[in-house]
């Protein structure tokens, strides 16, 4: 199987961390997302990352159905399969990526668009959403299980992410989840390779 990545995307480390945690062979194939190279485009029609291409050429995306294939072709590695639990792994998970998708959205709004073209109303909304949701993280990370899970990945993509992008941001404003963060390449030490990085 091949991954199409990039070193510091959140969604990219949280797929790589979740395939070495079940033990599943993934060549990681750096991708420059915004070249729009052909491959990534053949395999992605929204030209994002991560993709995975499986071995008979076929393409899985975003991060959640990668990471839902891996638990699948794991036995359940990855998300527990108590209702309960699996409700609450999966929320967790998807908080923790909406979080991410709006914080790349004002990156995005600052990269991309000319500084006169530029509208903080829309920044400060995406912002918004990302305090919520990390608010909400927080609140939530007590009930994690102890064996890691997507939500485990998620966030551990989201906050290294963040680390970098948004310097000083969660030390300053979550430091439940900056404390979680410095502790959790003693529960899965692979974290300290695969993690995200400024590229
Ligand atoms: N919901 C997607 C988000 C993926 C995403 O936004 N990836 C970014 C890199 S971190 C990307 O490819 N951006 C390029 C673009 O939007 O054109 C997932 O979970 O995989």
């Amino acid at each position: 199987m091949r991954l199409f990545y990039s070193p510091a995307s959140p969604f990219a480390a949280k797929t790589r961390m979740a395939a070495h945690h079940c033990d599943l062979p993934v060549e990681a194939v750096p991708t420059v997302t915004s070249d729009e190279p052909a491959d990534l485009l053949a395999a992605n029609p929204l030209g994002k990352i991560p993709v995975l291409v499986l071995d008979d050429g076929s393409t899985v995306y975003d991060s959640k159905v990668i990471c839902d294939l891996f638990d699948r072709m794991s036995g359940n590695q990855l998300v527990p399969q108590s209702l309960d639990a699996w409700r609450f792994v999966k929320t967790f998970e998807a908080l923790a990526d909406g979080v991410g998708d709006a914080l790349i959205l004002t990156v995005y709004e600052v990269r991309y668009r000319p500084e006169d073209k530029r509208y903080t109303g829309w920044i400060d909304k995406q912002m918004n959403k990302a305090d919520r949701g990390l608010a909400k993280l927080e609140e939530m990370l007590d009930q994690l299980p102890a064996e890691p899970t997507t939500a485990h990945f998620a966030l551990a993509g989201l906050l290294g992410w963040m680390r970098f992008r948004m310097e000083g941001k969660i030390e300053a404003e979550r430091p439940k989840l900056a404390a979680w963060l410095d502790a959790f390449p003693t529960v899965f030490p692979a974290f300290t390779e695969l993690g995200p990085r400024q590229a």
